[in-house]
């Protein structure tokens, strides 16, 4: 078509629609769309408010950290769903365990989206207002017993957080031999893929900090063990060994 006879068809187009409405009024209802079947992934709703864990963490970090980041791998997460069936009904944990078993075609998008999804839900439930002051008898038992004291392990795991390059995660873990262990994680790759089961974890991604304390990633990190909830790191420890 050229040009002109595709404009002189756009214009005839438009008068058309708009004597339209009337010949709509006219029409039964058109009969409503079956309902969506409910996502596979949803986002978890926070205990706490966004601005619950300043002067630590600033509510507009919180805000965009949970509602944009958090929320978009949800939806990668749920467009991957739509691609491989099995991921609907897979438990997550076996999913990320095992990322060989997920197609060649979504393998990367269930690797940085469902890697994501999980690695910010156990985020948030592992800080608290306040924090929980203290490891557990246990925990603090085997802490000691592997890095000396809590001091080391602190100095360990953020050793761990800040020389990560780029973007990823800082962990303490209870590895494949049950040992506990601190590692960190690119991007949104999982403890689980190396057969480990995190106690706690740190999100080192320049969007969990930025706002507040720029390129002062040592910073954060010093701060972030203020909002550390150990009764949930004692609950991941035991789960982890038991
Ligand atoms: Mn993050």
């Amino acid at each position: 078509m050229e040009r002109r006879s595709f404009l002189t068809g756009l214009v005839a187009g438009s008068a058309f629609v708009i004597a339209r409405p009337a010949l709509v009024l006219a029409q039964a209802a058109p009969a409503p769309a079956p309902a969506a079947p409910p996502p596979v992934f949803t986002l978890p709703k926070l205990s706490y408010a966004y601005e619950a864990l300043e002067p630590v963490i600033d509510a507009q970090t919180m805000r965009i950290h949970h509602s944009l980041h958090h929320q978009a791998y949800v939806n990668g997460a749920n467009a991957a769903a739509g691609q491989w069936e099995a991921l609907k009904t897979t438990p997550i944990e076996t999913v990320l365990a095992d990322l060989s078993a997920a197609p060649d075609n979504v393998r990367t998008a269930v690797r940085n989206n469902v890697g994501g999804h999980w690695n910010h839900s156990f985020f948030w439930e592992l800080m608290t207002p306040g924090g929980a002051q203290q490891p557990g008898t246990e925990l603090k038992s085997a802490i000691d017993g592997a890095f000396g004291s809590m001091l080391e392990l602190v100095q360990k795991v953020n050793q761990a957080g800040a020389t990560r390059f780029g973007s990823g995660w800082a962990w303490l873990v209870v590895d494949k031999d049950k040992k506990l262990a601190i590692i960190s994680t690119a991007n949104q790759d999982t403890p689980l893929e190396l057969g480990a089961k995190p106690v706690l974890g740190v999100d080192v991604w320049e969007h969990a900090y930025y706002l507040k304390y720029q390129n002062r990633r040592p910073e954060y990190l010093a701060a972030w063990w203020k909002t550390v909830n150990w009764d949930k790191a004692n609950e991941n420890f035991k789960k982890a060994m038991g």
